[in-house]
C-alpha cells in the first residue's frame, strides 16, 4: 500500500515543481469536508482557492456533469450543439447582462476580458491603432499567461518571463486621486480589477471605492472590468462583492465556481455594444461553451440560489471574524475579509510562522494556506453550517492555544 509519502514522492519526481503543498495527500472530497489517503477526514478552509463554493461533489452539479458526459462531452464551436444556447440564456438572464462567451479558467477569461475591452477601444471609443491602454492595480491577481503576469506586480509570478506585454499602467489599489490621474490619458480602454484583491491577502478596499471608480471610469468612456473569478458566486456574502455597492462592471469576468470546483468553466459578460465588437474568427478556445461545462454552470449556479449561499457567507463570515477576534494569541495581528473570504495575519516569530500554524491546524482536522509568508486566508465551502464552523474554530483555537 502507498503512504503519503509516498504519493508526495512520486508527484515531485514526475511533476514539474511549480508548487510546494501543504503535505497532506487528499482522495476524498464531500460537502466541506476532504479525506486523506489514511482516511482522516478535515475542514477544508481553502475550496481550492474559491473554486469549490458549493461544496465538494455536490450530487447536483456532479450529476449534471455525468448525465452530459455519457450523451455529448464536446462538439468545438464548428457546431452549434443543444446545450450551449440554454447556458448562454441562462446565465446572462442570472446575472442581467446581453451576452456571454464562454471560456474555460479564469485566467482566459481575464485574457478575453483584455481583448474585448481593446477591441472596443478601437472600434467605438477610436483609439489609435495599437495605443489602447488599461489601467490594473498595483499586488493584482489575474492570472499565469504571459500578459497577465507582464502586469503582475509579484516577482515571483512575473521574474524572467519577459519580455512583457505594453500598455498597460499600474496604479496602487484603493486610490482613488491616482486612477483620476491615469484616467486623463485619453488612450485609456478600461480598468480591470479585483473587488477585493484575493492573492494580496483578501485586501477589501475602502466603502465607495469601488461605486467612485466605476463613476469614474463611465465618465472618462473607460470599461471598468471586474475580475470576480475569486470573489464572485456568493463567496463575500452577495452574488458578485461588485454587488456590495451596487456596481455593475461593464465587463464582468467569472471562473472558479461558476462550475462549483468540478470542471474548468469561465465566462466574461458584457453588453451587446462591447461583446458584439469581437466578431466570428477574432477569437474562441476549443473547449469553451462545451456541453458538459454549460450543464455543469447551470447546475452549479442553481445550487447558489437554491441553498442561499451568499446568505449563508454574509451571517457565517461576520460569526467566524467575531470569533476569530475574540481569540488571545499575540500571534494574531489582525483578522479582516468579506463574507466566508476572511484572511488572517501572522506576527511571524521562528517557530510561529503562518505555515507553522497551517500545518498545525491541518495536523489537528483544518486545511488552509498560507500566503506571502505571514497571511493565512480562511474560505471554507460556503454550504457550511454554523454549528460546523463553530467545531472548526474550536480546532483552529486549539491550535493557537498550543502555540502560546
Ligand atoms: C494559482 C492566488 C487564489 C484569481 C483571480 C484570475 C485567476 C485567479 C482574481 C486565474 C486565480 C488562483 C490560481 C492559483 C492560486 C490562486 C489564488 F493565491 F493566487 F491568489 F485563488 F487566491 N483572477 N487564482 O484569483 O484563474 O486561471 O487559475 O483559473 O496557483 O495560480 P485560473
Amino acid at each position: 500500500m502507498m503512504t503519503a509519502k509516498d504519493y508526495m514522492d512520486r508527484e515531485n519526481k514526475y511533476g514539474a515543481h511549480n508548487y510546494e503543498p501543504i503535505p497532506v495527500v487528499l482522495e476524498k472530497g464531500e460537502g466541506i469536508y476532504v479525506w486523506d489517503v489514511a482516511g482522516k477526514k478535515y475542514f477544508d478552509f481553502l475550496s481550492a482557492y474559491s473554486a469549490v463554493n458549493q461544496g465538494h461533489c455536490h450530487p447536483k452539479i456532479v450529476n449534471a456533469m455525468v448525465d452530459q458526459a455519457k450523451k455529448l462531452t464536446l462538439t468545438s464551436r464548428a457546431f452549434y450543439n443543444d446545450v450551449l444556447g440554454e447556458y448562454e440564456e441562462y446565465i446572462t438572464k442570472y446575472f442581467g447582462y446581453d451576452k456571454v462567451l464562454p471560456m474555460n479558467t479564469g485566467a482566459e477569461a481575464v485574457e478575453t476580458a483584455i481583448k474585448l475591452s481593446r477591441k472596443w477601444g478601437y472600434q467605438k471609443k477610436k483609439v489609435k491603432d495599437n495605443e489602447a491602454k488599461i489601467i490594473v492595480c498595483q499586488d493584482n491577481f489575474h492570472g499565469r499567461t504571459t500578459t497577465i503576469v507582464s502586469i503582475s506586480t509579484d516577482p515571483d509570478a512575473r521574474a524572467d518571463y519577459g519580455p512583457y506585454t505594453p500598455g498597460f499602467i499600474t496604479i496602487p489599489y484603493n486610490n482613488i486621486p491616482a486612477l483620476e490621474k491615469a484616467l486623463e490619458d485619453k488612450n485609456v480602454v478600461s480598468f480591470l480589477l479585483e473587488p477585493i484583491q484575493g492573492e494580496a491577502g483578501v485586501f477589501v478596499p475602502d466603502e465607495g471605492y469601488l461605486k467612485k471608480a466605476s463613476e469614474l471610469c463611465k465618465k472618462n468612456n473607460v470599461l471598468f472590468m471586474a475580475d470576480e473569478v475569486q470573489t464572485g458566486i456568493a463567496r463575500t456574502g452577495k452574488m458578485l462583492a461588485c454587488d456590495h455597492e451596487n456596481v455593475r462592471p461593464d465587463i464582468l469576468i467569472l471562473g472558479k465556481a461558476v462550475s462549483g470546483g468540478v470542471f474548468p468553466v469561465s465566462a466574461v459578460l458584457s453588453d451587446d455594444d462591447i461583446m458584439l465588437c469581437i466578431k466570428p474568427g477574432q477569437h474562441g478556445s476549443t473547449f469553451g461553451g462545451n456541453p458538459i461545462a454549460g450543464k455543469v454552470a447551470m447546475a452549479a449556479l442553481e445550487v447558489v440560489k437554491d441553498e442561499k449561499l451568499a446568505e449563508n457567507a454574509e451571517r457565517l463570515g461576520k460569526i467566524f471574524r467575531e470569533e476569530f477576534r475574540s481569540i488571545k494569541s499575540d500571534m494574531i495581528e489582525l483578522v479582516r475579509g468579506k463574507g466566508l473570504l476572511n484572511a488572517v495575519v501572522i506576527r511571524n516569530q521562528p517557530g510561529k510562522t503562518a505555515l507553522d500554524v497551517c500545518i498545525a491546524m491541518a495536523e489537528n482536522g483544518v486545511l488552509a494556506k498560507p500566503t506571502h509568508g505571514n497571511i493565512i486566508r480562511f474560505a471554507p465551502p460556503l454550504v457550511i453550517t454554523e454549528e460546523q464552523l463553530r467545531e472548526a474554530m474550536d480546532k483552529i483555537k486549539e491550535v493557537f492555544k498550543k502555540f502560546e
